[in-house]
């Protein structure tokens, strides 16, 4: 797919039209390249006005996080310096596995319109149809293996505060839950290379029902409850604008993780979720295991459920809550 990196300069640099013979003039590409490239801004979201012999004029923007759009807003030091954006990909997060293993791919981004095969947590499916956001970062964390638990949560703080910029109220959810209303809006999916003593990358998925019909997914997940922002704020999203959020608070937490530790990464977990103190199931392979109070949130992310016949520290599964 051609960039339409060329043409956009031009038309941002111009308030009125412009004729297909003077965009081949002056990006020096001909007129078919020219035609392609207004093609693909199109197809990108971007609204190109066309009048009959007189040419070509840029109306309106794309909301969609193309590297070209986040290049000039995103305020990072590592986190999305690089991003890899696809209409279509089975999941970013076997992109983002396949580029992790190289050189210089430090937070690099995947991004994904719409995935065909985008996966949860063990073998789940992810339902990615377009306008949500699909991405998948990759990562070289300095920190002790047995702290790599902790980067979900890291990346659930990222997607509360962004969720939280739009207005909405946004909660989280042991283990990496973002929910509305007791909705599930987004999820995060871990994946991590390590030796015994060393980490040599994870990837971390994120999946952010932005602009998605939730109902038309619900029916295609026997009914479950979620949700999607904007069906909360009855009015779409810009997702540009959110993944720059994200991508920020992504880089801030994580950076605050690797200096400060797991404890205020916990402790702000705690402050952005309301189960603490709840009754909850802890299910394990559709199996419920056990019952009682989310009593507290460890400082390695495990769960600590207060039982009739004592405390337990809960390192894995899902769990229901009463809301
Ligand atoms: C998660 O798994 O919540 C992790 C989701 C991570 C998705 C991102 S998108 C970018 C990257 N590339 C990928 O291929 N994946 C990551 P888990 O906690 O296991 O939840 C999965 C369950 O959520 C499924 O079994 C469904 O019940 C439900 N589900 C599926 N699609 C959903 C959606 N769009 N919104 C809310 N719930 C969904």
């Amino acid at each position: 797919m051609p960039n339409p990196g060329e043409i956009l300069t031009l038309f941002q640099s111009e308030s009125g039209y412009i004729s297909g013979q003077e965009l081949a003039r002056r990006t020096g590409i001909s007129r078919s390249a020219v035609w392609k490239q207004i093609r693909a801004l199109r197809r990108f979201g971007y609204l190109v006005e066309s009048r009959h012999g007189i040419g070509y004029r840029l109306a309106g923007l794309t909301d969609l996080p193309v590297p070209w759009e986040l290049a000039k807003i995103l305020h990072t030091s590592f986190v999305g310096r690089k991003v890899v954006f696809r209409e279509t990909i089975d999941s970013t997060q076997d992109l983002a596995l396949s580029l992790a293993g190289k050189p210089d791919s430090y937070g690099t981004v995947v991004i994904a319109e719409q995935q065909k095969s985008g996966r949860g947590r063990q073998k789940r499916k992810w339902l990615s149809p377009k306008g949500g956001i699909w991405l998948s970062v990759v990562l070289k964390p300095q920190v002790p293996i047995s702290k790599m638990t902790l980067l979900p949560f890291v990346a659930a703080l990222a997607v509360c505060d962004a969720i939280k910029s739009t207005g909405l109220d946004a909660r989280l959810k042991w283990p990496n839950d973002v929910m509305i209303s007791g909705k599930k809006v987004a999820g995060i999916l871990l994946d991590v290379s390590a030796e015994v003593d060393e980490i040599n990358y994870a990837v971390i998925g994120i999946g952010i029902n932005a602009n998605v019909d939730a109902q038309a997914i619900s029916a295609r997940l026997e009914g479950m409850k979620i949700t999607s922002i904007s069906d909360e704020l009855g009015r779409p999203i810009n997702r540009l604008e959110l993944t720059k959020a994200l991508l920020e608070n992504l880089e801030h937490y994580y950076l605050e993780m690797e200096r400060r530790g797991s404890d205020t990464i916990i402790q702000q977990w705690k402050k952005n979720s309301d189960m603490i103190g709840r009754k909850v199931i802890v299910v394990q392979n559709n199996k419920k295991i056990a019952q009682g109070i989310a009593a507290d949130v460890n400082s390695d992310g495990s769960l600590l459920l207060r039982t009739d016949s004592g405390d337990i520290d809960i390192t894995s599964g899902d769990i229901g809550v009463r809301y």
